[in-house]
């Protein structure tokens, strides 16, 4: 007998919502939930693949633990007791800070990547926090940061009213988004083209998305901040800056002129490899559009002026008085966001609270760059001791780092390691403990982090569509045990965890004014909260304190987790609202247009200007069917155009005898690889891609069928000294290489 059950789909930032069929508790099909209020039925076919990823046979089933140097299975309790065993004494001898915690991409997909991170890091008390954020989207949160005052405060494309979206460095076709939370993306371009909008795409390839746009601009990469600079410059020099309703919120608007004045459309040109009409007409077309948005991901964070660029991006629809009004670009407002505090002054933004021991890489957002935690392991100096355990949590950075071997060997030589992740894989080899948590079927979802990103206000909530099989734990178990095992605690009872997060966000919420709870009892409320679960209690604490919330009773119509329980589609909370001056926390209480950290920097842009290296460079790429590093184990997303091939644009391959189909060598900074060429008009002269994730072939992991066809890992090409400095994001675009056609 077959049944069916909802499940917000965890494989991209889409978050569509599926309707999966389940045999005993195997899932057996998925289907895009129609009624489901966000999504409305779309699927892609990742998701349609969620079958096959739940139920892959080499997900781990029992925590391992290593004993006399293997890795065997071992009990839950003996993992927690190994943990406590590991890290207690390291922290106690050499302090938090040789405590390294990595944390992946996955925990923006699970509820337990949500709640318990910031738990982990308060207890532990350590400044080595690595994430997969300074391999992506971190230039754009030192951006907010500098611009709002806040990190978070990041403002989404308006996609369904917009009559103009000028998308930089980013593949929604194939990536479904990012930073911009829409299900079915290519439906929502298409549409806007069809209500006789514009799209323009800046990609140094010719991607689906590009080929579905008005124009494509094949930009050299690394030099959109030059083009960028040079838009905003023809805004200033052909008066048509118009702020509107924004002005009296932003402050610098003449500093700004100043500062880019030098950035014309004929000395970016060269560098950009665009041309000086066109970045007229770019300029004045994003001025005239009745509205417009401004968006850019990887390919314009992943590059050395990323922060410039994300900045730019920013500063493009303050110029044409697109940002915080609708078809612009604005705020969005989830459902678990923080009650809003009203508007005014805040404490502001700071960069490089503290550095890291080694390369003395600046923090940002409490994180230092994971292009620095082979070098943060493997190298002594005097200042301090260097990491010696890592706790690494929903991580691959052996293949999504810059320099795996380095990486891979510095985990090596680790006193102790965890990992909670479902696969022995490249990183989580390495662990002395791999704590796995069950697949997504047996687990409840909430986005707390996309829909803070999403194009529509909406809140969904799916409890497990299966319950834990035996000998599982839930992930947020897992996390809370870990917890307690690292801070000392080991055994006490997990729901501690939430009851201490819960007492102190209660205890917070009620002395402040603006609280919906203000002048109330902490432990009144707590008693309130409902839920299965300590999870489900934190969840509808954090609804019932949120901007639609309830207010314990305050509000008796406002949201509350049986009101989300009772709508299994999800509720529709509307269109994106400007919500101007509200979420600004700079200590002007406005729109920073030109921050000191930016304006420092610029003159490092003003020296790219110019430069043009002649030589080849790479740009990567991703593949519908695939996902980062974890998903070329699945068969059914594996082969046709999934592959780790070297793209290669016909005229470089004639230059340099490369035939389709034949090896060729790849050398960068850090390493070389030999891949097989992929010869395409689709890339431009003078770049060539790899797309990353690949490189399955180490020794010791369990990976049965990514094995078969390993790819080879493209970060091995570079060697970790490549950063946006501001940001401390790698430089993964754009990078230089060397090419060699093998016989
Ligand atoms: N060259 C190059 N490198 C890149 C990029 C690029 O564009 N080019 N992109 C970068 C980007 S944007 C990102 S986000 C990073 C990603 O880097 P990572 O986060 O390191 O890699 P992922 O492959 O996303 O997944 C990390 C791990 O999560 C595990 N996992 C999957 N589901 C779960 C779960 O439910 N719970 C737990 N605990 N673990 C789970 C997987 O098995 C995997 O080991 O890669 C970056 N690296
Ligand atoms: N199918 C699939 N979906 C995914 C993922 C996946 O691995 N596979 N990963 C997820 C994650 S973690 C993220 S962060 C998002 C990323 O989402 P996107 O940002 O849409 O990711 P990409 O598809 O890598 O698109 C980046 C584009 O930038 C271009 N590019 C490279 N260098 C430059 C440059 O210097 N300038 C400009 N203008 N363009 C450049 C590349 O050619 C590429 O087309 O996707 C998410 N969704
Ligand atoms: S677009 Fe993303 S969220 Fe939607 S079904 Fe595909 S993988 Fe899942
Ligand atoms: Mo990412």
């Amino acid at each position: 007998m077959s049944r069916s059950a909802l499940r917000i789909c965890p494989l991209c930032e889409a978050t569509c919502g599926l309707t999966l069929t389940i045999d005993g508790t195997r899932v057996t099909g998925a289907r895009g939930d129609r009624e489901d209020v966000f999504s409305k039925g779309f699927i892609c076919p990742k998701g349609a693949a969620f079958g096959a990823v739940d139920g892959d046979p080499d997900r781990l089933r029992t925590p391992l633990v290593r004993r006399g140097g293997e890795l065997s299975e071992a009990t839950w309790e003996e993992a927690f007791d190994a943990i406590a065993a590991g890290i207690r004494p390291i922290v106690e001898r050499h302090g938090p800070h040789a405590v390294g915690v990595v944390l992946g991409n996955p925990n923006v997909h699970t509820m337990a990547g949500a709640l318990y991170p910031t738990v982990l890091l308060a207890g532990l008390g350590t400044r080595s926090l690595f994430t997969a954020s300074t391999v992506d989207q971190m230039p754009k949160h030192v951006s907010s940061g500098l611009l709002y005052g806040d990190a978070n405060a990041i403002p989404v494309p308006d996609l369904d009213r917009t009559d103009h979206l000028l998308l930089i460095g980013a593949n929604p076709l194939e990536s479904n988004g990012s930073l911009c939370t829409a299900p079915d993306f290519p439906g929502r371009l298409k549409a806007l083209r069809a209500r006789g909008g514009t799209l323009t795409v800046v990609d140094p390839r010719r991607t689906r998305t590009a080929k579905l746009a008005d124009r494509h601009v094949a930009i050299r990469p690394g030099t959109d901040a030059l083009l960028l600079a040079a838009l905003a410059h023809v805004l200033f020099e052909e008066d048509l800056v118009a702020l509107g309703d924004l002005a009296p919120h932003v402050l610098g608007l003449d500093e700004l002129r100043a500062a880019i004045k030098e950035f014309t459309p004929e000395g970016v040109a060269a560098a950009c490899d665009v041309e000086p009409t066109l970045i007229r007409t770019l300029a004045r077309e994003l001025a005239a559009a009745e509205s417009a948005a401004v968006y850019g991901r990887i390919g314009s964070c992943t590059v050395p002026h990323g922060t410039l660029a994300s900045w730019l991006v920013d500063v493009l629809a303050i110029l044409t008085g697109n940002l915080d009004r609708p078809g612009g670009a604005l705020f969005p407002q989830a459902a678990t966001d923080r009650t809003p505090r009203p508007a005014g002054p805040g404490h502001g933004f700071r960069l490089g609270r503290w550095h890291s021991r080694v390369g003395r890489h600046p923090e940002a957002k409490g994180e230092l760059p994971i292009s620095a935690l082979a070098e943060e392991i493997d190298t002594a100096t005097e200042e301090g001791e260097p990491v010696r355990a890592v706790i690494a949590v929903a991580a691959n950075p052996v293949l999504s780092a810059p320099d795996g071997n380095r990486l891979d060997k510095a985990l090596a030589s680790l006193d102790f390691m965890v990992s909670v992740d479902p696969y022995l894989n490249e990183t989580a080899r390495h662990a002395d403990v791999v704590l796995p948590p069950p697949p997504p079927s047996q687990s409840p979802h909430h986005d707390f982090a996309f829909n803070t990103l999403a194009v529509r206000n909406q809140v969904r909530y799916s409890r497990p569509a299966v319950p834990l099989e035996p000998g599982r734990m839930a992930e947020t178990e897992i996390m809370a045990r870990l917890i307690l095992a690292v801070t000392g605690m080991h055994g006490a009872e997990p729901g501690a965890v939430d009851d201490l997060v819960i007492g102190q966000t209660l205890g917070k919420a009620v002395r402040e004014e603006h609280s919906p709870v203000h002048g109330r009892d902490p432990r009144e409320l707590a008693e309130q909260l409902t839920g299965t679960s300590g999870p489900e209690r934190r969840l509808d604490m954090m609804l019932r304190l949120g901007p639609y919330g309830d207010g314990f009773g305050v509000r008796p119509d406002g949201l509350n987790l049986a009101a989300l329980l009772a709508r299994p589609h999800g509720i529709d909370l509307g269109p994106l609202r400007s919500r101007l001056p509200q979420p600004l926390k700079t200590p002007s209480g406005k729109v920073e247009l030109l921050p000191q950290p930016i304006a420092d920097d610029l003159p490092r842009l003003r020296h790219a200007m110019a430069e043009r290296p002649d030589g080849l460079v790479l740009v990567g790429r991703r593949h519908l069917r695939s996902n980062n590093s974890w998903m070329h184990n699945i068969p059914a997303l594996t082969g046709g155009t999934n592959r780790c091939t070297l793209q290669l644009n016909p005229a470089d391959a004639a230059r340099l005898a490369v035939r389709d189909g034949a090896d060729v060598r790849v050398e960068g900074a850090g390493g070389e690889v030999v891949a097989r060429a992929e010869i395409t008009e689709d890339v431009r002269p003078g770049v060539v891609s790899l797309p990353h994730g690949w490189g399955h072939d180490r020794p010791g992991t369990r990976l049965g069928h990514a094995s078969t066809t390993p790819g080879v890992n493209v970060n091995q090409l570079l060697d970790g000294s490549l950063l946006d400095p501001l940001s401390g994001n790698a430089v993964l675009n754009g990078i230089p290489v060397e090419l060699t056609a093998l016989r």
